[in-house]
């Protein structure tokens, strides 16, 4: 592209200026609190004004704006309550449940019941109050702002005693004009948090046309009520998976940002592909503060593509959105961005620079990832209703993946190693995909960059789960705010490719969950019109245009919004995407799932493991019945169903030893987890390409739930710490690229191979039959080649059940399991995996296995070898507290000897590791 045009400082230099290249300056505040060091990169004298050139981070984007000036008023900060009673030190970003434990006023709020008996510190007020001084020079500016990047929740904001602010929304950034108010000695702020809880139920009662359900949570969530009304973290009232914790606090961080001319307060930047003319354009919006309106150049490049643009432009005063368009160079080669697995996620740096009578008055970088995304929803051949797939960089793709809940309760505890722990054992699950559910929180940057970096596609919903909402005027507005802003933040991140407007409320709506009465009925949809249609879907298309807005999950998408939004069953597997649990019916048939187009969430629960409530309980709570074990279920019926589920399937422990039976329970659980999660997910991944009885071509399997918020049971595969549970080694499996899947239909067993590879295979099935009472295989049986085309399920392998047992001698169902894999002519493709041909706990010949284990260190790390003496399912390894993962774990062991890896995620020992290590499988517990 032409740059022609493009000022370079340079030759814009005015020549009686001084030029001063790279001079490290730091700017001091004095006294406390931490000042954010700006690097000044240029300095020239104007007209005997100095204008220098910063540089400083904004939201990913390293950022620069001319006689900038940031001072970080994060840190420490004083925290009182409301009568005064308690008063200590408090980190900010933070909040008060943190604070007082850091201080030692209260124990690990985690630890036992204590979320019920620290419920008082979400009744009081607290008053966050800070001091601190400003440079003459920072006064000198022409405008100050005070901007808080978050505040959980009610807020009142005082600055020397005046009130400059009122904040009533967690999720928005507010920036308040202070210039005038702040002095040349002691500057006080403060922020006085009004209780979440009685704000809610205040504005509950004020709205008293009409019930805004639901009221209350059950009460097996020991929760607080209405938190429908305030916008806020929506499970920190308590949800079926985590505690009560409304926390209150500057959750994220807060400074003074003064300047002369403008102030960049949000950059994002899109690609936008043009199919019609096959070119890439980059719309880049600058969201600008402006101390008087202001007449300037903006140029815009991408060298590596070398594509670049400059436009004159006129920031208006005031607070403005500012959009600019970069077309990319027609003859450069654009290197697109792909999800896990299907490609790599390279990026362009774009330079933005703004000039003003040919000086720099803005500048600042970013990545920019090219991809598309669409979402598809057209008629299918042979299927009523209509498609719901994601087409990336016009390659249809099946999501596989899981659901993402907040990873904390507090959220100034959720660090960038726990972000990118989750993250990476996502991946290394083989997930492509994760659903950012609307009942937590939209989260940190970081999230979103490391998605972006890992391939990884985020289903981002806006923060509404479960309930109805309400819609007056000042509810609406702050919603307004929110939306645009949390757009305007993630629009530039590729990982994001669906914003989703709630979680479950067109369900709740059309299935009606809060028994609302017939002739009130209509009041209720206008109202979720009004919100999610007329307002978060109007922002987020005026906003955003590169990627598909969906008004709820589940929905019928396309129809739902042919059926006036709110469709007569959002839970249509012809349509949309569907969620399903079913706890009582038997999860190894696959018979009881709906083949829908689209599965968004599903699942089962289990507890985690010991090592991981040990620290959280006492020896009186270790059994399945203790009160501690009811307490942190929050769902009703939730240790009784998982117990039910198990035993449809496998002997429920027995030991006489109550901390053994304990573990066993809990192992349990995670086997029976692992195998229904399994199940149901092959079934979606094998109903990828056909229409069976008009159903099918689903395209997207993301189970509930990847994370946990705190140490209790759950649907999670991943145990809060970061332990994976059993569903997760299975997941790595379940999710590989290439996968067989066996199930029986009309008494025959069929294979299926599915493959995500962009290229065809020929692959056949390999079977093998295993007696339980023998380590080698009774026979084996070997399917023709066949082509299995990419992004593909095929049917590989079909026999009757009874022929496939009268073939191979020496078995019966009961006798008998199978193991099976496929490949070509290089060798094996993809995992082995398993079908059980009747129950385990009806299995003739499973004995103990006697496993008998070695811990090594080699080179490349710690292994453990196994030695069995007979076939043992579900082999469990465990290294108590000891924190990482193994290569594999939860595997059938059908050999004698076997190695597995474990990589230690802290220095360990061989010592330390034989120390710790138990090995369990399934007729150990019984
Ligand atoms: C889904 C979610 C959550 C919930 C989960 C398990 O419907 O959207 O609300 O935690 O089920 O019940």
């Amino acid at each position: 592209m032409t740059n022609q045009e493009v000022p370079s400082q340079q030759t814009h230099l005015n020549p009686d200026s001084t030029l001063l290249k790279s001079v490290p300056v730091t700017y001091h505040v004095l006294n406390k609190p931490e000042v954010m060091p700006l690097r000044v990169d240029m300095c020239m004298f104007v007209s005997g004004v100095l204008l220098c050139s910063f540089s400083g981070v904004l939201s990913g984007f390293s950022s620069v704006t001319d006689q900038q000036h940031t001072v970080s008023l994060s840190g420490k900060w004083s925290l009182s309550n409301s009568n005064g009673s308690l008063s200590l030190p408090a980190e900010v970003p933070g909040c008060v449940h943190s604070a007082l434990q850091q201080q030692g006023f209260i124990q690990d709020p985690y630890f036992r019941f204590n979320d019920v008996s620290y419920r008082w510190i979400a009744f009081d007020n607290w008053t966050y109050t800070t001091t601190f001084n400003v440079s003459t020079q920072l006064r000198s500016k022409q405008k100050v702002l005070l901007v808080f990047d978050g505040v959980d929740t009610v807020a009142s904001i005082q600055l020397n005693g005046v009130s400059v602010g009122k904040t009533d929304n967690m999720f928005r950034r507010y920036d308040l004009s202070v210039r005038d108010l702040l002095t040349d000695g002691d500057n006080v702020l403060k922020v006085s948090f009004s209780s979440p809880v009685l704000y809610a139920s205040e504005r509950r009662k004020a709205h008293s046309a009409y019930r805004v359900p639901p009221e209350c949570p059950p009460d097996v969530q020991k929760g607080e009520c209405h938190v429908n009304f305030i916008r806020k973290e929506q499970s920190s009232f308590s949800w079926d998976w985590g505690p009560s914790f409304p926390t209150m606090g500057l959750w994220k961080g807060v400074r003074l940002e003064a300047f002369d001319v403008l102030q960049l307060i949000q950059v994002s930047s899109v690609p936008l592909y043009n199919f019609s003319v096959s070119q890439w354009r980059v719309q880049v919006q600058l969201l600008v503060d402006a101390v008087q309106t202001t007449n300037g150049q903006i140029t815009l490049s991408i060298p590596e593509l070398d594509s670049e643009q400059t436009v004159q432009t006129k920031f208006l005063s005031g607070k403005t959105k500012n959009s600019f368009t970069l077309h990319i160079n027609t003859s450069s080669q654009v290197k697109q961005w792909w999800p896990n697995g299907h490609g790599d996620q390279p990026f362009y740096q774009l330079t933005v620079r703004g000039f003003q009578d040919g000086f720099l008055v803005l500048s600042t970088e970013s990545k920019v990832y090219f991809r598309t995304v669409e979402l598809v929803q057209e008629p299918v051949v042979g299927s009523p209703g209509l498609s719901f797939y994601f087409r990336i960089n016009g390659k249809p793709i099946f999501l596989k993946g899981s659901n993402w809940i907040p990873a904390h309760s507090f959220q100034d505890q959720v660090s960038p190693a726990v972000l990118r722990n989750l993250l990476q054992s996502a991946v290394d699950a083989n997930m492509n995909a994760l659903r950012v559910w609307g009942g937590g929180v939209y989260e940190q940057d970081l999230f979103y960059s490391i998605c972006d970096e890992m391939g990884i596609m985020v289903w981002q919903d806006f923060m509404f789960a479960c309930a109805m909402y309400p819609t007056e005027d000042d509810f609406i507005q702050t919603v307004r705010e929110e939306v645009s802003q949390q757009v305007q933040r993630l629009k530039s991140h590729p990982s994001v490719i669906i914003w989703s407007g709630n979680n479950e409320n067109e369900a709740a709506l059309a299935t009606d969950w809060f028994s609302i009465p017939v002739s009130q009925r209509p009041l209720y949809r206008k109202d979720y019109v009004t919100l999610y249609v007329n307002n978060v879907r109007a922002i987020v298309r005026e906003e955003d245009e590169s990627r598909p807005f969906l008004v709820s999950s589940p929905t019928n998408g396309a129809e739902s919004e042919q059926e006036g939004w709110v469709a007569a069953n959002p839970y249509d597997p012809l349509y949309g995407d569907t969620h399903f649990y079913s706890y009582f019916l038997d999860c190894w048939d696959w018979r009881t799932f709906p083949r829908t187009r689209f599965a968004s969430e599903y699942g089962f629960q289990s507890w985690p493991s010991f090592s991981t409530l040990q620290p959280v309980s006492i020896k009186a709570d270790w059994s399945y019945n203790s009160s501690f074990s009811s307490h942190r279920q929050h769902h009703e019926n939730g240790n009784q169903q998982m117990l039910l589920q198990a035993a449809l399937h496998f002997n429920l422990p027995n030991a006489t030893d109550p901390l053994k039976r304990f573990t066993d329970t809990l192992y349990i659980t995670q086997v029976t987890q692992a195998q229904c999660v399994k199940t149901q997910t092959e079934f979606y991944r094998r109903s990828q390409s056909e229409i069976i009885e008009g159903k099918g071509r689903t395209m997207g399997a993301l189970y509930w739930q990847l994370n946990d918020i705190w140490q209790a049971p759950s649907w999670s595969s991943i145990e809060f710490g970061g332990k994976w549970k059993m569903l997760h080694y299975f997941a790595q499996s379940f999710f590989a690229a290439v996968l067989p899947v066996a199930f029986e239909d009309d008494d025959a067993l069929l294979i299926y191979a599915i493959s995500d590879l962009s290229h065809d295979l020929k692959l056949r099935a390999a079977v093998s039959a295993y007696s339980w009472a023998d380590l080698d295989p009774v026979c084996t049986l070997k399917s023709d080649l066949l082509l299995v085309p990419g992004g593909s399920a095929a049917a590989i392998f079909k026999q009757p059940v009874a022929a496939l047992l009268a073939g191979c001698g020496r078995c019966t169902r009961l006798t008998c399991l199978l193991t099976f894999h496929l490949e070509d002519s290089s060798g094996q493709q993809g995992p082995t995996n398993h079908h059980f041909l009747s129950s385990p706990k009806d299995a003739q010949g499973l004995q103990k296995p006697n496993i008998t284990a070695k811990v090594q260190q080699d080179a490349t790390g710690y292994t453990v070898t196994l030695h069995s003496a007979s076939v043992a399912p579900f082999v469990w390894l465990d290294v108590g507290n000891v924190p990482g993962r193994f290569s594999s774990n939860g595997f059938l062991m059908v050999s004698r000897n076997m190695t597995v890896g474990f990589e230690a995620w802290r220095p360990t020992s061989v010592a330390e590791l034989s120390r710790s290590l138990t090995v369990t499988s399934l007729a150990d517990v019984y």
